[in-house]
């Protein structure tokens, strides 16, 4: 799920409980990080309400991250070293069916 200097798709749809994973099949090192404090730019960054910020520290190539989205809501997270170069990408997590 992370490209070149993307994250593939840039947007997908998701279930509350659901488990995203990223793979990173590309020859440099990336992360995936959701917190506004490690954000240089504050648009780079968003959590629904009840979110906890998250990050997975470097994912060097052939690596992986898993995390599981508890918290209903649009999250928008970057890539640390790419966040210039606009590594950016969006998850939706919709309410569980009841
Ligand atoms: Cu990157």
């Amino acid at each position: 799920m992370v490209g070149f200097d993307a994250f593939e798709p840039a947007e997908i749809t998701i279930r509350v409980g659901d488990t995203v994973r990223w793979r990173n099949d590309s020859e440099f090192d990336h992360t995936v990080t959701a917190d506004p404090g490690q954000a240089q730019d504050e648009d780079s960054v968003m959590l629904p309400e009840g979110a906890e910020p998250f990050g997975s520290g470097t994912v060097a190539p052939g690596e992986a991250f898993e995390y599981t989205f508890e918290a209903p809501g649009r999250y928008r997270y970057f890539c640390i070293p790419h966040e210039a170069a606009g590594m950016i990408a969006e998850i939706v997590v919709e309410e569980a069916d009841e």
